[in-house]
């Protein structure tokens, strides 16, 4: 990419302003750096009146780690075309993009400002209503549309090849599947934590598991995920709910999606034991994240059956009942991936706010023994799912 340069402030609003679509002519535009995420360059360029948009830049190098870490710049192109690919489908719950720029690895994005990031305000325990089913919406109806359900086979196989995404499928493959589960360097957890780690680390039919769920992420491509559904990935307020940061999208199990977003709500609930020291709160907290993954779960199961009833294209996948085993399939697989989640954001490189805030260590470390032995229990019985009732069902019976 020989015109690749990294923005500043000033590159950054000079860009903008040069491209004079989004601002009046001699707008007063300001400009402010103020990503904080682990890979990007993120922009807020706002006018006198208030008027503002995003402009997000891949950096050729995981910004978290530094320069030592080159990543491709390939990501941005991924990101917005998935960003257009997942709006065209459902466009009420994905983040608008308004320009890109391959060459310079950069996206204009509407900026949802007035909006809060979903992990903060979990934090702070507000709850959000609608989230639980416009999330549902989202990954039921983007899932469903770009998978062999839906699209044909040629159209499938064209998408499959644009959505490659080796470099960043390689963070995700290394970070959930491989380094909490040995001695890799990228491991962060602290040294009293060491027992349980050791004791996980040991489980050799955990291994097993984690093996066929990290087979599954590199074999199975069944749509165009979005690839790291976090609590950081979603804008929230009190009536909408916007996904974005779509740069690890790739085609791959649908599960995974709906796995992230599971263990990032349990994240969460083990985090409340030493967040809400009021016992009635803290339980009307855990009660919503539990109540809204059941929702996530069962919302998620309906939209797809009632899209594969009323569209799937596919002869053979018409076949009656064969919509139903795949989705429950999806949902077996989400327990598996969920528990990834916690056990690597609990021992892996990149951890969460939700638990990485807790001042105190003594509670911190007695949270991290939850959510490493939550992670561990979901990978080992994710299997005995075998429907949405007693998925939800085992969730109850691990967290109590
Ligand atoms: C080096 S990237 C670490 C993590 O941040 C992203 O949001 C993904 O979750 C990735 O695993
Ligand atoms: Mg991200």
């Amino acid at each position: 990419m020989a015109d690749y340069i990294a923005f500043d402030n000033e590159r950054a609003l000079n860009y903008v302003a040069q491209l004079n679509e989004f601002f009046a002519p001699n707008a007063q535009l300001t400009c402010n750096e103020f990503g904080d995420g682990n890979l990007n360059l993120v922009f807020r360029i706002a006018d006198e009146s208030g008027n503002s948009i995003i402009l997000k830049q891949a950096l050729p190098y995981a910004r978290c780690v530094g320069e030592s870490w080159p990543l491709t710049l390939d990501r941005a192109r991924i990101e917005a075309a998935v960003l257009e690919k997942h709006g065209a489908v459902c466009e009420p719950y994905t983040a608008k993009v308004l320009h890109k720029n391959t060459e310079l690895a950069l996206t204009i994005l509407e900026d949802l400002g007035h909006m809060a990031i979903l992990r903060g305000e979990l934090n702070q325990a507000t709850t959000f209503p609608n989230l639980g089913s416009q999330l549902a919406n989202y990954l039921a109806t983007t899932s469903f549309h770009y998978s062999d359900f839906y699209l044909t086979p040629a159209e499938k196989k064209a998408l499959v090849i644009e959505f490659t995404n080796p470099e960043l499928c390689a963070i995700t493959e290394d970070l959930f599947f491989d380094d909490p589960y040995g001695t890799s360097l990228r491991n962060n957890y602290p040294a009293t934590l060491e027992s349980e780690v050791k004791k996980l680390q040991q489980n050799t039919e955990l291994h097993i598991k984690v093996a066929k769920l990290k087979q599954l992420f590199l074999s199975s491509p069944q749509s165009l995920l979005h690839g790291d559904v976090h609590s950081g990935s979603i804008f929230v307020d009190a009536q909408s709910t916007k996904v974005i940061d779509p740069e690890f999208a790739f085609f791959g199990p649908i599960g995974f999606d709906l796995g992230s977003f599971i263990g990032n709500f349990l994240l969460n609930y083990c985090a409340q034991n030493a967040r809400i020291s009021e016992i009635p709160k803290r339980r009307q907290m855990q009660t919503y994240l539990l109540t809204t993954i059941q929702q996530v779960i069962n919302e998620f199961a309906a939209t797809w059956l009632s899209l594969a009833k009323a569209h799937t294209r596919d002869l053979s996948l018409q076949a009656p009942g064969y919509a139903e085993y795949f989705v429950n399939q999806i949902i077996k697989d989400a327990l598996g991936f969920a528990g990834t989640e916690l056990v690597r954001r609990t021992i892996g490189l990149a951890h969460v706010s939700d638990i990485d805030g807790i001042e105190d260590d003594a509670a911190r470390l007695q949270v991290q023994q939850q959510t490493l032995v939550l992670g561990e229990q979901l990978v080992l019985h994710a299997e005995t799912a075998h429907d949405k009732e007693s998925a939800f069902n085992l969730i109850i019976s691990l967290v109590q």
